[in-house]
């Protein structure tokens, strides 16, 4: 199994919501709606690629055959689900294209990542999220940056629009005066937020992003016959 392991038990259990160890079509179907429109069909089909014993869930065993077969697939939905909060990013940042509803591409500068690269941003608008907690989250001005590996969240953005960030006892939490925005424990070395991204418009639902990459994966292994 190798390092994949404990990779893996982190992406099967935010999977299984439910904690039963297993996947069931309705927690499946809810991950491939964060990741953006999936039909109904959609979720069938991938429930039945990874579900070899077909007995209607997941299990961890199939969980991990379909991860070793498809290692690129959950680094993308683990991606798409995560945010770090980093105290030393400047700005808010993230690879995802499809996390914005719309920008204007141009050249934004460069940003410094890994301490040593560059990276080009080619892109910044605000992007809308729903944390952890359900509430919703305006990050202004993230910056797009192709480069990057994560989503970050900048500490310090958010202490300029007034949040109260605290990090404590392994945990760490965003309030605004009373409300508490997101509070979520603290992941080996990292700070995480699991949100999904949203449409802009207050009271529309959510805004379908594409999933184009998640589709063209799994439509591969369709046709090689997984
Ligand atoms: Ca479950
Ligand atoms: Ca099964």
């Amino acid at each position: 199994m190798g390092d994949l392991t404990p990779e893996m038990e982190r992406i099967f259990k935010r999977f299984d919501t439910n904690g039963d160890g297993k996947i069931s079509l309705a927690e499946l179907s809810e991950v491939l709606r964060t990741l953006g429109s999936t039909s109904a069909d959609d979720v069938k089909r991938t429930m039945a690629e990874i579900d070899t014993d077909g007995d209607g869930n997941i299990d961890f065993k199939e969980f991990a055959a379909f991860c070793h077969a498809n290692p690129g697939i959950m680094k993308d939905v683990a991606k798409y689900l995560e945010w770090i909060i980093d105290t030393g990013a400047s700005y808010h940042a993230t690879p995802r294209r499809e996390f914005f509803a719309t920008y204007k591409s141009r050249n934004f500068g460069i940003v410094k990542i890994d301490n040593y690269d560059t990276a080009n941003i080619i892109g910044m608008r605000d992007i809308h999220i729903k944390t952890n907690l359900g509430c919703k989250l305006v990050l202004k001005d993230v910056r797009h940056v192709i480069d990057l590996r994560l989503n970050l969240i900048s500490v310090g953005r958010l202490d300029d629009e007034d949040f109260d960030v605290r990090f404590y006892k392994g945990q760490w939490k965003l309030s605004k005066g009373s409300l508490i925005v997101a509070n979520e424990k603290k992941c080996h070395t990292l700070y995480r937020l699991q949100a999904k991204v949203c449409g802009e418009q207050l009271n529309a639902t959510e805004k379908d992003f594409s999933i184009e990459l998640w589709h063209r994966r799994l439509g591969h292994m369709s046709e090689k016959g997984l």
